[in-house]
């Protein structure tokens, strides 16, 4: 059977590599595109588009009646930072609109569903290194609980309706094609930028804080893994660590300048980032989605920056 995909958020970070890979293996009249705002090019020149708003339950009822989706990526958020300067607006958008599409999922039978979440479930009182799968989980900004509170629900779904619903606890994600949207982790994308056009970059996190990160082409491999493995290998339906490499920005200042020499870094005081990087993993333990589905990465810290550096070069 030919799949019908729909892709909630398609214009984010996420969303942007996700349809184009999408497209690529299931064809571009397969793949619907969908988001609030204007799709960029790279969307609307590919396959059809839709515009939705999730907080929208009838918008919603009629992309689904009008596309009858098999599967569904749910990739509209609002992320850490901008999440903490409009709290009810972040909770509303991630969590009644992961509500809604879990429910119109079950009306329409779709077969699998995909919902993003992230390494902001965990909190201060986390274990700090190596955090495993289960443990305590106390995050402090409203997109960590909303997230932590919207894997509750996958799972419930899952196990209250059948509905396969599967997720990955992304770390930061690193990418050329799509900027990030208001997120904690973000300067990983602007230091690029700025190394390329001014040589000089002020991260808003301190030199030694060190996060968990991924590129882009392993979190969407990741992704497609996940989303293509066999049901029954799957024993988490709440959502799995993924680990990625681990650095700081003092260290990615120091990757970058091994190909750009006179790059400089300075880092900025006072910034209210620096708090929810302080209250969150410093590296990841995610032997579950190894055993599960065979997971493992493939950009260390030193092919990201190549990576990076080589393809934002002709695109400046
Ligand atoms: C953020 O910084 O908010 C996101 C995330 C880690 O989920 N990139």
């Amino acid at each position: 059977m030919s799949e019908k995909i729909l892709v909630i958020g398609a214009n984010g970070q996420i969303g942007t590599e996700l349809v184009s890979s999408l497209r690529n293996i299931h064809g571009s009249e397969q793949v619907i595109a969908s988001d609030i705002n204007e799709p960029a090019k790279a969307i609307k020149d590919t396959g059809p588009f839709e515009f939705v708003n999730v907080l929208d339950k009838e918008n919603l009822h009629q992309i689904f009646t009008k596309h009858q989706p098999t599967q569904i990526y749910l990739l509209a958020a609002i992320l850490s930072a901008v999440g903490e300067q409009k709290p009810k607006l972040a909770w509303d958008l991630n969590m009644i609109g992961l509500i809604q599409v879990l429910d119109l999922s079950v009306e329409f039978k779709v077969s699998k569903v995909f919902w993003p979440s992230s390494i902001a479930v965990f909190g201060p009182h986390s274990p700090v290194y190596n955090t495993p799968q289960y443990c305590v989980m106390d995050p402090n900004t409203v997109y960590g609980f909303s997230k932590l509170a919207g894997e509750r629900w996958c799972e419930y779904y899952f196990n209250k309706h059948g509905l396969d619903v599967r997720s990955i606890r992304y770390p930061g994600l690193i990418g050329w094609r799509a900027a990030p949207g208001g997120g904690t982790t973000d300067y990983s994308v602007h230091i690029f930028h700025e190394a390329l056009k001014s040589g000089k970059y002020e991260s808003f996190l301190s030199a030694d804080t060190a996060l968990p990160m991924m590129y882009m082409d392993d979190a969407i491999r990741a992704t497609l893994t996940l989303m293509d493995a066999p049901a029954e290998k799957l024993s988490i339906r709440s959502s799995y660590n993924l680990a990625g490499v681990s650095f700081t920005p003092a260290q990615l200042a120091d990757e970058i300048k091994k190909i750009l020499p006179e790059f400089e870094i300075s880092y900025a005081d006072n910034d209210s980032r620096q708090a929810i990087a302080d209250s969150w993993p410093k590296s990841i333990d995610d032997s579950y989605a190894q055993k599960d589905w065979g997971w493992n990465i493939e950009y260390d810290l030193a092919a990201i920056t190549n990576d990076m550096l080589t393809n934002l070069k002709k695109t400046i």
